[in-house]
Protein backbone atom coordinates (compact mmCIF):
# COMPACT_ATOMS: atom_id res chain seq x y z
CA UNK A 1 0.00 0.00 0.00
CA UNK A 2 1.96 3.41 -0.85
CA UNK A 3 1.92 5.81 1.94
CA UNK A 4 1.47 9.49 1.02
CA UNK A 5 3.52 11.86 2.55
CA UNK A 6 2.37 15.60 3.87
CA UNK A 7 1.90 18.17 1.42
CA UNK A 8 4.57 19.87 2.71
CA UNK A 9 7.36 17.69 2.03
CA UNK A 10 5.79 17.08 -1.60
CA UNK A 11 6.16 21.05 -2.51
CA UNK A 12 8.95 21.81 -4.63
CA UNK A 13 11.10 24.88 -3.69
CA UNK A 14 13.30 25.72 -6.71
CA UNK A 15 14.04 24.00 -9.50
CA UNK A 16 16.09 24.69 -12.50
CA UNK A 17 19.23 23.61 -14.10
CA UNK A 18 22.78 23.75 -12.86
CA UNK A 19 26.35 22.25 -13.08
CA UNK A 20 27.02 19.12 -10.77
CA UNK A 21 29.37 17.39 -9.95
CA UNK A 22 29.57 14.32 -7.43
CA UNK A 23 32.73 14.18 -5.67
CA UNK A 24 32.26 11.55 -2.89
CA UNK A 25 30.26 8.56 -2.55
CA UNK A 26 29.80 6.47 0.69
CA UNK A 27 33.37 8.32 2.23
CA UNK A 28 34.96 7.46 -1.30
CA UNK A 29 36.39 10.10 -3.43
CA UNK A 30 35.21 10.08 -6.85
CA UNK A 31 36.96 11.20 -10.34
CA UNK A 32 35.11 14.72 -10.77
CA UNK A 33 32.98 14.66 -13.73
CA UNK A 34 30.61 17.86 -14.17
CA UNK A 35 27.49 17.54 -15.89
CA UNK A 36 24.38 19.52 -16.76
CA UNK A 37 21.70 18.69 -14.31
CA UNK A 38 17.90 19.23 -13.72
CA UNK A 39 17.62 19.83 -9.80
CA UNK A 40 14.14 20.12 -7.99
CA UNK A 41 14.58 20.87 -4.45
CA UNK A 42 11.74 20.54 -1.72
CA UNK A 43 11.73 20.93 1.81
CA UNK A 44 13.30 17.59 2.54
CA UNK A 45 15.33 16.48 -0.43
CA UNK A 46 16.80 17.54 -3.83
CA UNK A 47 16.59 15.11 -6.63
CA UNK A 48 18.69 14.94 -9.83
CA UNK A 49 17.86 14.58 -13.37
CA UNK A 50 20.54 13.59 -15.73
CA UNK A 51 18.04 14.51 -18.77
CA UNK A 52 16.45 17.26 -19.48
CA UNK A 53 12.88 18.10 -17.76
CA UNK A 54 10.92 17.21 -20.34
CA UNK A 55 12.87 14.07 -20.73
CA UNK A 56 12.58 13.17 -17.18
CA UNK A 57 8.74 13.70 -16.64
CA UNK A 58 8.80 11.21 -19.54
CA UNK A 59 10.80 8.86 -17.91
CA UNK A 60 9.11 9.20 -14.59
CA UNK A 61 5.35 7.37 -16.20
CA UNK A 62 7.84 4.43 -16.79
CA UNK A 63 8.60 4.36 -12.94
CA UNK A 64 12.06 5.31 -13.50
CA UNK A 65 13.70 7.13 -10.56
CA UNK A 66 16.05 9.58 -10.56
CA UNK A 67 18.76 9.91 -7.80
CA UNK A 68 17.63 11.78 -4.86
CA UNK A 69 19.57 13.19 -1.54
CA UNK A 70 18.03 13.83 1.73
CA UNK A 71 18.49 16.79 3.57
CA UNK A 72 18.46 15.90 7.10
CA UNK A 73 21.56 16.34 8.43
CA UNK A 74 23.45 17.98 5.25
CA UNK A 75 26.14 20.44 5.20
CA UNK A 76 26.35 23.33 2.69
CA UNK A 77 29.29 25.61 2.03
CA UNK A 78 31.22 27.80 -0.76
CA UNK A 79 33.84 25.13 -1.91
CA UNK A 80 36.29 27.97 -3.86
CA UNK A 81 39.40 25.24 -3.37
CA UNK A 82 37.44 22.87 -5.09
CA UNK A 83 37.56 23.76 -8.30
CA UNK A 84 39.18 25.71 -11.06
CA UNK A 85 34.87 27.15 -11.94
CA UNK A 86 33.63 30.02 -10.19
CA UNK A 87 30.44 29.98 -8.05
CA UNK A 88 30.71 26.89 -6.37
CA UNK A 89 29.20 25.20 -3.35
CA UNK A 90 29.21 21.83 -1.80
CA UNK A 91 26.91 20.12 -0.08
CA UNK A 92 27.70 17.03 2.41
CA UNK A 93 24.89 14.85 2.86
CA UNK A 94 24.88 11.81 5.47
CA UNK A 95 26.36 9.02 4.94
CA UNK A 96 29.88 9.94 2.88
CA UNK A 97 28.38 11.77 -0.21
CA UNK A 98 29.28 15.04 -1.51
CA UNK A 99 28.62 17.01 -4.74
CA UNK A 100 29.66 19.94 -6.17
CA UNK A 101 26.94 22.65 -7.62
CA UNK A 102 28.02 25.58 -10.12
CA UNK A 103 26.61 28.19 -11.93
CA UNK A 104 28.40 30.88 -13.87
CA UNK A 105 25.77 33.29 -13.35
CA UNK A 106 26.60 34.71 -9.69
CA UNK A 107 22.77 35.33 -9.13
CA UNK A 108 21.42 31.82 -9.72
CA UNK A 109 23.98 30.22 -7.67
CA UNK A 110 23.49 32.87 -4.89
CA UNK A 111 19.98 32.09 -5.00
CA UNK A 112 20.27 28.17 -5.28
CA UNK A 113 22.69 28.62 -2.24
CA UNK A 114 20.49 30.08 -0.09
CA UNK A 115 17.48 27.86 -1.03
CA UNK A 116 18.97 24.73 -0.09
CA UNK A 117 20.66 26.01 3.35
CA UNK A 118 17.50 27.80 4.14
CA UNK A 119 15.93 23.92 3.52
CA UNK A 120 18.60 22.70 5.73
CA UNK A 121 18.15 25.01 8.53
CA UNK A 122 14.77 24.11 9.39
CA UNK A 123 15.18 20.20 9.41
CA UNK A 124 16.29 18.35 12.44
CA UNK A 125 19.66 17.57 12.54
CA UNK A 126 19.67 14.09 12.23
C1 LIG B 1 39.00 16.86 -14.40
C2 LIG B 1 38.12 17.83 -15.19
C3 LIG B 1 37.33 18.71 -14.25
C4 LIG B 1 38.24 19.43 -13.28
C5 LIG B 1 39.12 18.46 -12.51
C6 LIG B 1 39.92 17.58 -13.44
O1 LIG B 1 39.76 16.11 -15.31
O2 LIG B 1 38.91 18.64 -16.00
O3 LIG B 1 36.56 19.63 -15.01
O4 LIG B 1 37.45 20.11 -12.34
O5 LIG B 1 39.97 19.20 -11.70
O6 LIG B 1 40.65 16.63 -12.69
P1 LIG B 1 39.25 14.72 -15.95
O7 LIG B 1 38.14 15.06 -16.89
O8 LIG B 1 40.46 14.20 -16.61
O9 LIG B 1 38.79 13.87 -14.81
P2 LIG B 1 37.07 21.67 -12.36
O10 LIG B 1 36.44 21.95 -13.68
O11 LIG B 1 36.11 21.78 -11.21
O12 LIG B 1 38.33 22.44 -12.09
P3 LIG B 1 40.43 18.79 -10.22
O13 LIG B 1 41.15 17.49 -10.34
O14 LIG B 1 41.30 19.92 -9.79
O15 LIG B 1 39.20 18.65 -9.40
Amino acid sequence: KDIIPPLEQLMVEKEGYLQKAKIADGGKKLRKNWATTWIVLSSQKIEFYKESKQQALSNMKTGHKPESVDLCGAQIEWAKEKSSRKNVFQVRILRGNEFLLQSDIEFIILDWFHAIKNAIDRLPKD
